[in-house]
């Protein structure tokens, strides 16, 4: 069935954070995947811009609410694209074709007779844009927005929601898959335990005019609510667009919690007044934090997308939104759990599977994907986890279990890095007898390294295609029914060069661009180049300094140090070194690996273990690179 996607449209009186970022981020992977599925699929986000709210937002920054509408809008289209979210349409309320099929929508629900005149006095609250009940407040306040609702006593247009209150309970109750997860299902089920009121859908524009006015009263404007629901319809070219009929029965709606009751009753109740079948299912979410606190303005915690991606890039972002968050419950966000979660799921366990395999492949099998001889059981093992991996990744995510659907491609990619270090495939590339097992071992890895990148396309597409790339693949999206065999990776086929797809991240934060320092004056630049002129040594001073190539036996993490790591080398004679590169690669990535070594350093003492000699890196930014030259050397051997 074809599905469409949709997002809350949000209030143009907040600029895009990371509550926005979520919602869109999971709608967009959700279509992704779907679309990689087989679907034709159909994605709609926007804003949100008539109403008191945002009439009272321009106001206090004296512009009229278009123009105030018209420059936050746009902050929320342009936030999009950095996080490679693709909507098919950025809907707006001010939309000249919105606007009309509310118009026409209302003539429809009236000519119907489903909408009155009366007088009504209830408790408004503007942030909610709604009524509440009595039984809504929490000591005589709004628990969303912590304020007491104002009293409005005015005449109004209705519909007459409670019409329909029996049949949406029944609708509920035979669709247990309408409103998920459950215990949002329950709670409306509780709600709708109690008589419901009809729904106000008018402001007279003696008080409001920022709206969409009535078509049969024109001193009227709609209510908010009303006019932003039929976003959904407008988006698909209803009531006759060709759209319409195809992804009308697949409209899945993406919300948080705060919005369940517009949309798990409203919403219902005015489709069925218009005749259309209610949408196909509602997913609600639960609230992102800020380090455990509510975010707000006034607290200055609010976490906007566009850091974020500067910081941690659109992949990153992805991931974290959909592995951190069990979806229907809250979660909450912090620099320490992103940066925590990039080092150790991206960095280490993704980037170092990906960046290892392709070097060994570019070392010992000239940058090819080799052909498989016999398989053992090891290999057996992990062709048969990736492909339930395939198979679990596909059921969760089509549960909206994201997380548990990423959490299992990181099961296989933990396997994955054990089969490297139980099947050293350095060692065997030492002996040519084993090059058939060089080979097999080899292919199995590149061939799971594949089914990862494919399940990891609808969750961070760019990377997932880098990697696609890298495999020798053709550069299309790939499909869940196409490309899921495992034996898919021609021998032969050329294989990209190894690039890290995640550089770790340094642990203290810069906060912002560092710069260098400019010499402002010429005196300053000449105090400079004397100052290079003092680094300048004697070759005699150089040649004091005994640096051998040494290759690494084993490594292991010292206790209490997230830097440190005791390797064992040969450089001929066995020694100890202690090395700060633990935040740059792990233990078993170096097994095999030759470096370069000061030899002759006196011993030092570093976190308890005595280090005979230092180990050589390149600094690049934030990342140390170890690096000997692109051949291997006998051990031991001085360089020069
Ligand atoms: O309600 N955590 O717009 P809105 C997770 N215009 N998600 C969050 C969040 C948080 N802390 N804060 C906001 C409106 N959201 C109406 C919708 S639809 C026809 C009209 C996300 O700008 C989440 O998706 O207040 C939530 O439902 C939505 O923003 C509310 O956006």
């Amino acid at each position: 069935m074809p599905f469409y996607v949709t997002t809350p449209i949000f209030y143009v009186n907040a600029q895009p954070h990371l509550g926005h970022t979520y919602t869109t981020v999971i709608a967009d992977a959700a279509r992704r995947f779907f679309r990689m599925s087989g679907e034709e699929t159909r994605f709609q986000t926007g804003t949100d811009e008539h109403g008191d709210k945002i009439a009272q937002a321009a106001a206090a920054e004296g512009v009229s609410p278009k123009e105030y509408a018209d420059r936050i809008s746009a902050m929320f289209r342009e936030a999009w694209p950095n996080l490679a979210i693709e909507p098919d349409r950025f809907i707006r309320t001010t939309d000249p074709d919105h606007v009309a099929t509310v118009q026409a929508a209302l003539e429809k629900v009236h000519e119907k007779g489903d909408i009155y005149f009366s007088e009504y006095e209830g408790l408004y609250c503007v942030g909610c844009e709604r009524f509440l009940t009595e039984k809504e407040l929490v000591d005589g306040k709004c628990p969303d927005h912590l304020k007491e609702p104002e009293r409005i006593a005015e005449q109004n247009y209705f519909f007459r929601m409670s019409k329909y209150q029996d049949w949406l309970v029944e609708h509920i109750k035979a669709n247990p898959e309408f409103i998920r997860p459950e215990r949002y299902r329950n709670e409306i089920l509780a709600m709708l335990a109690e008589p419901l009121e009809d729904l106000c859908i008018s402001r007279p524009k003696s008080r409001l005019s920022w709206g969409i006015p009535l078509p049969f009263d024109e001193n009227f404007v709609t209510y908010v609510w009303f006019d932003a629901l039929i976003n959904y319809l407008t988006g698909l070219g209803y009531p006759d667009g060709p759209d319409f009929e195809k992804f009308w029965p697949g409209a899945v709606h993406v919300i948080a919690k705060d919005i369940l009751k517009p949309h798990a009753i409203f919403w219902p109740t005015m489709l069925r007044s218009l005749g259309l079948a209610p949408y196909r299912g509602l997913r609600v979410h639960g609230y992102w934090n800020v380090d455990d606190t509510k975010m707000s303005k006034s607290l200055g915690n609010v976490v906007r997308p566009g850091e974020m991606v500067e910081k941690y890039g659109a992949a990153a972002c992805r991931y974290f939104l959909l592995r951190e968050m069990a979806f229907g419950v809250d979660s909450s966000f912090s620099d320490e759990a992103m940066t925590a979660r990039y080092n150790s799921d991206l960095a280490n366990d993704l980037g170092n599977l990906f960046s290892r395999s392709l070097t060994m492949a570019r070392n010992f099998c000239d940058s090819r994907v080799p052909a498989p001889a016999a398989f053992e059981n090891g290999d057996l093992e992990l062709k048969e986890a990736a492909e339930k991996m395939v198979e679990t990744f596909k059921r969760e995510m089509r549960a909206w279990n994201f997380h548990r659907a990423l959490a299992e491609v990181w099961l296989v990619i933990g396997m994955a890095n054990r089969y490297i270090v139980n099947n050293a495939p350095w060692e065997l590339a030492k002996e040519p007898e084993k090059r058939p097992r060089l080979d097999t071992v080899l292919h199995t890895l590149l061939a799971c390294l594949r089914l990862i990148a494919l399940c990891l396309f609808p969750v961070m597409p760019d990377k997932a295609r880098e990697m696609w790339l890298s495999l020798g693949l053709n550069d299309r999206e790939p499909d869940f029914s196409r490309d899921a065999a495992w034996d898919l990776l021609a021998p032969g086929t050329s294989l990209g060069q190894p690039a890290p797809l995640f550089p770790r991240l340094a642990k203290k934060k810069t906060g912002g661009k560092q710069q260098q320092p400019k010499a402002k004056s010429g005196k300053a630049s000449n105090r400079k180049k004397d100052k290079g002129k003092e680094n300048l040594i004697d070759i005699s001073e150089f040649s004091r300094i005994d640096l051998r190539l040494a290759e690494i036996k084993s490594a292991e993490r010292i206790e209490k140090s997230d830097r440190l790591l005791k390797l064992t080398v040969l450089a001929p004679e066995e020694r100890t070194v202690v090395a700060g590169i633990a935040e740059h690669y792990s233990p078993d990535e170096l097994i095999g690996r030759q470096v370069i070594l000061v030899a002759n350093l006196k011993p030092a003492k570093l976190m308890g273990v005595e280090s005979h000699g230092m180990v050589l890196a390149i600094k690049d930014g934030g990342r140390l690179i170890l690096s000997s030259g692109s051949e291997r050397a006998t051990p031991g051997s001085k360089v020069s």
